[in-house]
C-alpha cells in the first residue's frame, strides 16, 4: 500500500477539494495522510470535511489527519506523517505532494510504475523538465532561479546530477524511508537536500543513478500563493553549507571521505 503524506499549513481558501476528489475515485490502495501543521485557519475543519465526504463517497477510503499542535515546518511535518505511515505494516511505499496540487495526485501511479519496473530503485522524483509533450507551468523568474540553485546545489554539495531537487511530489520505498526519515532535519524548505545526502550515504557502495529516478511530470502548474517568506530564502545558503557539513561528517563516520 501508498502512503500518501500531504503536508497542509493554512490551506482552508487556497485548497482546492473538487480537485482532491476527482483523484480520490481513480487512486485505490493509497491512504492520505493530511498533516495539519499547526494552522492557525480554518484547515482543522476543512480536513475533516474532507476526510468524511471520501468515506460517504467509498466506505473504503483512507483518509487520516494528524494534527501538530503548534506550525514545526513543512519538513518537520512530513516527517511526523511519514514516520506515522511506518507505523502500518502494509506500508510498502510512502509520498509526499504539496496539498496545492501543482502536481497532481495522478502522477503518483507513474511513481509506482517505474520504482516496481525496476527494485533497485528507492526513491522517485518528480521533475518539473519543460519539454514537449509536458505541461510545465511555472514563472520564467521561478524556472530560472530554479535552474541556478539546481546547478549550484549539484556541483557544491550533491555531485550528482538531480535535475528538479525542490519539487513537492516524492515517492520512497519503505527500505529507504525507515533509514532516511529516522532524524530530524536541519532545513525547514531544503530538507529534499538533506534526504539526498543520507540516500547518498546509506547506498553508498551502490550507483546512485540506479536508486533515485526522477520522473518528468507530465503536468505541473505553479498555484502562487507560495508559503516561503523571503526570510526563509536568505537562510538558505547558510542551511545549505551545514547540509554539506553534515555530508561530510556522516561519510567520515562511514569511512568514506568525500
Ligand atoms: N507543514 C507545513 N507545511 C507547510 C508550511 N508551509 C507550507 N507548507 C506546505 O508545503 C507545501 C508547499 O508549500 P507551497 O506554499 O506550495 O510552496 P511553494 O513555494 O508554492 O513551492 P512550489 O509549489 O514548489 O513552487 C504545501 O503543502 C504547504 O501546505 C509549514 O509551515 N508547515
Ligand atoms: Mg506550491
Amino acid at each position: 500500500m501508498v502512503q500518501l503524506i500531504i503536508p497542509c499549513y493554512n490551506e482552508a481558501e487556497r485548497f482546492n477539494k473538487k480537485l482532491f476528489f476527482s483523484f480520490v475515485e481513480a487512486l485505490v490502495n493509497v491512504h492520505f495522510i493530511f498533516v495539519n501543521d499547526g494552522s492557525t485557519d480554518t484547515t482543522n475543519n476543512l480536513l475533516e470535511e474532507i476526510r468524511i465526504k471520501a468515506l460517504n463517497e467509498n466506505p473504503d477510503a483512507r483518509v487520516t489527519i494528524l494534527n501538530l499542535p503548534k506550525n514545526v515546518g513543512k519538513a518537520a511535518a512530513v516527517r511526523e506523517g511519514i514516520l506515522f505511515a511506518l507505523k502500518n505494516s502494509d506500508t510498502e511505499f510512502v509520498s509526499y505532494f504539496d496539498a496545492d496540487f501543482s502536481t497532481p495526485l495522478s502522477e503518483i501511479s507513474n511513481f509506482i510504475k517505474v520504482v516496481e519496473i525496476d527494485n533497485r530503485r528507492k526513491a522517485v522524483f518528480g521533475s518539473r523538465i519543460k519539454k514537449a509533450g509536458s505541461h510545465i507551468e511555472r514563472s520564467q523568474i521561478r524556472h530560472y532561479t530554479g535552474r541556478i540553485f539546481a546547478t549550484v546545489v549539484n556541483n557544491l554539495v550533491l555531485k550528482i546530477a538531480i535535475y528538479d531537487t525542490q519539487c513537492g511530489a516524492k515517492l520512497f520505498t519503505r527500505e529507504c524511508a525507515e533509514n532516511i526519515f529516522k532524524e530530524p532535519f536541519i532545513s525547514r524548505w531544503l530538507f529534499d537536500i538533506e534526504l539526498i545526502v543520507r540516500i547518498q550515504v546509506l547506498y553508498q557502495d551502490l550507483d546512485l543513478n540506479k536508486i533515485i529516478y526522477e520522473q518528468p511530470l507530465e503536468v505541473w502548474k505553479e498555484m502562487g500563493n507560495s508559503k516561503i517568506r523571503f526570510k526563509d530564502l536568505l537562510k538558505m545558503p547558510y542551511q545549505l553549507f551545514l547540509i554539506y557539513n553534515k555530508q561530510t561528517n556522516d561519510f567520515k563516520k562511514s569511512g568514506r571521505m568525500v
